[in-house]
């Protein structure tokens, strides 16, 4: 990475992923991506687990089998829990077969109603205030259309007041990652003060019991992150009350059938919705822009440029932002170009599965 990437969870400097290469028997090739962090400090899962797990759990399922599509794949991986992230690198890839078999681009598959999606920036941690505010300045000026802040205690509200008293109506938001508890309700209280669009996981990675408590006292819609896994677990968030507002993520979710199920279930419950990112290379940025093409993606995604985060691309189609803040959605079969020179450069571990 270019420089630290600071967050409520820890600092991530340097960005390894797992890519997977699904050859079929016609002789289709396709690929997907496990945007697995170094470190278990987001959620449990790591690229180290996902190798092991898509190594050992997930191939031999899969492996050799007559497979109709990335719906069975997404079927035969619920005998394994949990391991979204794992599961969502062998599913998206799937996705991309079934859209070369089609002939139909991946929103398309999916039901997507956008041509380009609205990006939003994700500030991480700075040394200053003044750092944050500069960076702001920037992004504004680059058509960005919404500015989130990551915020952890001791980093919150001196930051948003002196961020709203430059910016009075930007689309402000922050992200906690779960570095609060409700003990910090009365400060929580004051941040709600700030007309931010939503406050992004303020409390506990599998919580939503504290966090339906929280949104009661709160003004300021909440956004779970961390705590929704599955449509089951979006499910029992909304009823509760746990958020007014989902991110979709859909590594986290275990891939696109997944993503497009939390969507159709927040659309029907009239709960927004938007497209995380785990900051993911050219190759899962294309499953996020066309999640994020869905009809009920209302808010802007958080998809900053590769070039904003490392030093280089693996793929030669990055799906950058334009300079008036969006990313176009991929409207081709197989719109992901990876740059087999840079991967060869890149790989420091490949498993090949047959
Ligand atoms: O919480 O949304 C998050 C990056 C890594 C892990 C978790 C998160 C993030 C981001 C960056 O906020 C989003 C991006 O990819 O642009
Ligand atoms: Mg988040």
């Amino acid at each position: 990475m270019i420089k630290p990437f600071v967050t409520g969870f820890g600092s991530i400097t340097t960005k390894p992923t797992v890519l997977v290469k699904i050859n079929t028997d016609q002789g289709l090739v396709a690929w997907g991506e496990s945007a697995a962090l170094p470190f278990p400090n987001y959620k449990s899962e790591t690229v180290d687990t996902c190798m092991l797990v898509i190594k050992q759990y997930i191939s031999p399922l899969i492996l050799n089998r007559k497979i109709s599509d990335a719906t069975e794949i997404n079927n035969i991986l619920k005998v394994i829990k949990g391991n979204n992230l794992a599961k969502a690198g062998v599913e998206t890839a799937a996705w991309m077969i079934d859209s070369i078999i089609k002939n139909q681009s991946l929103s398309e598959l999916l039901g997507g109603a956008r041509t380009k999606i609205k990006v939003g920036e994700s500030i991480g941690i700075k040394n200053s205030i003044t750092e944050t505010v500069e960076e702001i300045n920037l992004r504004l000026s680059q058509g960005f259309h919404r500015i989130k802040i990551k915020i952890r205690p001791g980093w919150d509200l001196e930051l948003i007041k002196q961020i709203r008293k430059n910016y009075p109506n930007i689309s402000l938001m922050v992200d906690a990652n779960s570095s609060y508890t409700l003990g910090d309700l009365q400060l929580l209280k004051k941040l709600d003060l700030y007309d931010l669009d939503m406050i992004e996981q303020p409390l506990g990675d599998d919580d939503i019991i504290d966090h339906a408590s929280l949104q009661k006292q709160l003004t300021t819609p909440i956004c779970l992150d961390e705590s929704i896994l599955s449509v089951e677990d979006a499910r029992k968030a909304i009823d509760i009350g746990a958020c007014k507002i989902i991110n979709i993520k859909p590594g986290r979710v275990g891939g696109l059938l997944e993503s497009k199920r939390i969507h159709d279930l927040c659309k029907k419950k009239g709960i927004k919705t938007w497209v995380g990112g785990m900051l993911e290379s050219g190759v899962g940025r294309v499953f996020n822009a066309s999640v994020a093409s869905l009809p009920g993606c209302s808010y802007p995604a958080d998809m900053s440029p590769i070039s904003f985060y490392y030093t280089d691309s693996i793929t030669d189609n990055d799906f950058d932002v334009d300079n008036k803040g969006y990313v176009m959605v991929p409207k081709t079969v197989n719109s992901i170009i990876v740059n087999q020179t840079k991967i060869k450069k890149y790989t420091t571990d490949k498993i090949i599965i047959n």
